[in-house]
């Protein structure tokens, strides 16, 4: 078997490890990483260790080894686990998913473009035109993705800053014909602060450094980064790995393939550079009286966006109050006005990221198949690549957010492979010693619960403008939680004088205990951005930008209702997605960070000893090791099998039970099956693969009795 390579490279599937402890995992994991082997499975799960370096496994040749072969045929890898989520998709006619787990910097999004450029390998034998220009948007929508959604990060130079979802469409033959992405809350708080170490979207640095002489004077750019505020706070501009010049060609090739115009793509930069004018707008205040320093700044901003300079001076500077059908303006100070220009550039490029996911989804739209029914439906792989679970120095909104999806997916994770697994041993009758873990629900609890959760108090804070604060925030948490285990403030009982008074509470993570800063989450939550804006931008000359923003349309006395939260929002999309993942059959990659300095020949013991043990790895080996690779119900197992035995072909007169033992007995397999109320299940997967085979040698001697036979009748 292909997955033993020898035992200088330790085992390949962690089951077959001889003692399963942390440590013992651990182990086996440093000596592979050591060898340059980086993919380990437990069972059909894929642990894969960041390589830190370009490992050469990636080829043709190599997809050719994993195509259309089973799990156990060959060594560890990615492409077997996209080969086996094809393969079970269309086998099954089934629609499947494909989750990447494992916190910043682990490989997360690497591993997502290893599965597409998997999956576009191996299809389209017939080089149909339809299915090219499916596969090559696929492919190259990740650049445009990663150019306005990636950032560095101290944790990660690519870090993506939102999270996605994206399906892709099969059609009966098997071949892509569509997709869509979802995207999930992008840390738009970015555009306009970086903190040390970390950049702005890499779409920014990209057109200050590939952007040509005649595009930025177009856009009243100069190349020098330190001159705009927004992309100069985090001072770690030019980054070694990455090359914002050829990325910023890529990118426009990209933009190009999706068919979008020149002018489109001219909008696009001229949007992006408007962002880059409005952080040095600067305010000047003689008396009560509020103004803006630089005029200059000022009209380049309205070039770009092609709106009038006078009436966005007139939004920068006052608000518009309609309070009974009466309309008045009310003049900000200076720090409302260095606010609202703020909230208007997080909002200008969140508009701009939606928009350039929907055009991807428009191109990639799967077009209504009416034959689709006559052959069965059309399938979908999902491949989910989310922000991983992070930590800095200060945690705010944003790190709350990111780390309570991850906690959402390792939710599933348990839900799905540990405790379902386990439930199904107990009710099928199956002889089974329980493992056991730690189940990541109460956290979930903490954050989501309706009423009583985390975001339903910021909520509730939220709805009373004025006298609530982000401290009477925390203070009302500090209230609620102080008895939970898995929050910690200075102010509740356990008195812990490692927070800073009324700014910082503790969550304890299923992978690490987060201090959260509580300043600007209500603000964040509640994410305003006055009418005045919008209205400014629909009444934008440049139809793109008018189309981002429709709701501008609503008159100045139109009372706006108030719209959801960002928590919620974020909250109702993260059960959606659970949701959706449940429908699907599931394939899991786990990602592990061997080091914190990106090196690729360190291994950090202590450090993936710890993501091993919050991943529940081992426990994952356990269940696995002490359970069953395969089961299915016996009815479906019978039909499925009877040909390659002779007492059960072509018909078996006793029950379904008896028919899957005689099948088993006469393959000599019955010692590695277990017979439950329901099904059978078979302990491992080359007893699997071995009846497979079998019944495919036996299905083309069938065929041709069959055709005998018919044409006999004939
Ligand atoms: P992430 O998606 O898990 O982090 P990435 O996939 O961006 O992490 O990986 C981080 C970096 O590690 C990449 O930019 C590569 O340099 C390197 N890397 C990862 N996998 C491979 C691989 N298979 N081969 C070569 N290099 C690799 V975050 O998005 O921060 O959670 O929010
Ligand atoms: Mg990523």
């Amino acid at each position: 078997m292909a997955v033993h390579e020898g035992k200088e490279y330790g085992v390949g599937d962690l089951v077959l490890l001889d003692n399963i402890t942390d440590d013992s995992v651990v182990n086996n994991l440093k000596l592979r990483f050591s060898k340059g082997r980086i993919y380990s499975y437990i069972g059909e799960v894929v642990v894969s260790v960041n390589p830190y370096k370009q490992v050469n496994i990636y080829g043709q040749d190599v997809v050719q080894q994993y195509k259309n072969r089973e799990f156990y045929e060959r060594p560890p890898h990615i492409f077997a686990l996209a080969d086996a989520s094809y393969k079970t998709m269309r086998r099954l006619n089934k629609d499947t998913c494909i989750v990447i787990s494992g916190e910043s910097g682990s490989g997360k999004t690497e591993a997502s473009k290893i599965v597409m450029r998997y999956i576009a390998a191996v299809t389209n034998a017939n080089q149909r035109a339809e299915i090219e220009r499916v596969k090559n948007i696929l492919i190259q929508s990740t650049c445009i993705l990663e150019a306005f959604g990636n950032a560095k990060t101290n944790r990660n130079d690519n870090s993506s800053r939102f999270g996605k979802y994206m399906d892709i469409n099969f059609d009966f033959k098997g071949d892509p014909v569509g997709g869509n992405i979802e995207n999930y809350l992008l840390e738009k708080s970015r555009v306009v602060l970086q903190h040390a170490g970390e950049r702005n979207f890499h779409a920014f640095y990209q057109l200050l450094v590939g952007g040509s002489d005649k595009l930025l004077s177009a856009l009243h750019l100069k190349r020098d980064h330190k001159s705009y505020a927004y992309v100069s706070h985090g001072t770690a501009h030019p980054v070694n790995t990455i090359n914002d010049k050829q990325d910023f060609q890529s990118v426009g090739a990209a933009l190009n393939s999706l068919g979008l115009s020149t002018e489109q793509t001219e909008t696009i930069w001229r949007i992006v550079a408007s962002i880059l004018h409005l952080g040095n707008i600067t305010f000047t205040k003689d008396g009560d009286h509020v103004n803006v320093a630089n005029m200059d700044r000022l009209q380049s901003v309205a070039k770009m966006l092609h709106i009038s300079d006078k009436d966005f001076k007139q939004a920068l500077l006052s608000r518009t109050v309609a309070a009974r059908g009466e309309v008045m303006d009310k003049p900000l100070t200076q720090s409302e006005a260095l606010y609202a220009r703020d909230a208007f550039a997080k909002a200008i490029y969140e508009r701009l990221f939606t928009w350039v996911v929907q055009q991807i989804n428009e191109t990639l739209r799967p077009p209504a198949n009416p034959s689709a029914s006559l052959y069965g439906k059309n399938t979908v792989i999902g491949v989910l690549d989310i922000y991983g679970f992070e930590i800095f120095e200060t945690n705010s909104f944003e790190q709350f957010c990111i780390n309570y999806c991850n906690e959402k997916l390792q939710q599933l994770f348990i839900e799905l492979v540990l405790k379902q697994e386990q439930e199904e041993y107990e009710r099928e009758g199956i002889h089974w010693t329980p493992v056991e873990y730690f189940n990541n629900r109460i956290i979930c609890d903490l954050v989501e619960q309706q009423h009583n959760g985390i975001i339903a108090l910021m909520d509730e804070a939220c709805l009373n403008v004025g006298k609530t604060t982000d401290q009477t925030f925390l203070e009302a948490m500090d209230k609620k939680f102080f008895k939970h285990g898995h929050y910690t403030s200075r102010q509740t009982a356990q008195q812990d004088k490692t927070l800073a008074h009324h700014r910082e509470f503790r969550i304890k993570h299923y992978a690490g205990d987060v201090v959260y800063t509580v300043d600007g989450f209500l603000d964040k939550n509640r994410d305003p951005i006055f009418q005045d804006f919008k209205r400014l931008l629909f009444n934008s000359k440049d139809s793109l930008i008018r189309d981002m923003w429709p709701e501008g349309a609503a008159h100045k006395t139109t009372v706006t209702k108030r719209p959801l939260t960002t928590a919620t929002v974020f909250k109702n999309s993260m059960l959606a997605l659970v949701q959706k993942l449940q429908t699907k059959e599931p394939h899991y990659i786990r990602c592990i960070k061997p080091n914190e300095i990106k090196s690729p020949s360190q291994f950090d013991e202590v450090r993936v000893k710890h993501q091993i043990h919050y991943l529940n790895i081992t426990e994952n080996v356990r269940v696995r090791r002490a359970g069953f690779a395969y089961r299915m119900v016996y009815k479906r197992f019978l039909q499925r099998y009877k040909l390659i035995c002779q007492k059960t072909w072509p018909n078996f007169p006793g029950s379904d039970v008896d028919g899957v033992k005689a099948i088993l007995t006469e393959h000599r397999l019955a010692k590695d099956a277990a017979f439950g109320k329901t099904k059978v299940f078979i302990r491992s997967p080359e007893s699997v693969h071995y009846l497979e085979e079998a019944r495919n040698k036996k299905l083309p001697e069938l065929i041709v009795l069959l055709q005998r036979m018919w044409r006999g009748a004939l």
